[in-house]
């Protein structure tokens, strides 16, 4: 058993409600949502931090977003607007270290975040 949460996720050891799953990226709702929609998007193998991308992750990185974009989309909220957030480390709040994309719709976002 991976001690990467989201690699169990992954592997189907433990459980998420998937809403989107390709060969590179799989996404799922946060089982504490922030918003009425609130996606995680997140490459398939393992990447601790932002600290540790590398140039070889760098369309990976991308696909995140356009995957955030097609289901903010499907969901009828790339109109109205959306917000996508990736924490780095401890004081951005950052609990689970594989990166992944938080994708949040459905209500009014305050700027600059808490
Ligand atoms: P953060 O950026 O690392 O703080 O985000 C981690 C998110 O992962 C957080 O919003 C959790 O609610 C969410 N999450 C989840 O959706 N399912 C899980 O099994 C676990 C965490 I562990």
């Amino acid at each position: 058993m991976s001690e990467d949460l989201f690699l169990k996720i992954i592997d189907r050891e433990i459980p998420a409600d998937i809403v989107h799953e390709d060969d590179d990226v799989i996404a799922f709702r946060d089982i504490n949502p922030q918003a009425p929609l609130h996606v995680l998007i997140v490459p398939k193998y393992h990447i601790r931090t932002i600290n540790d991308i590398e140039q070889k992750d760098e369309i990976l990185v991308g696909k995140l977003f356009s995957v955030a974009k097609e289901i903010a989309r499907e969901a009828g909220y790339a109109e109205d607007g959306y917000r996508v957030v990736m924490n780095c480390n401890g004081s951005a709040g950052q609990t689970v270290f594989h990166i992944h994309l938080h994708l949040l719709a459905g209500r009014e976002f305050s700027w600059p975040p808490g």
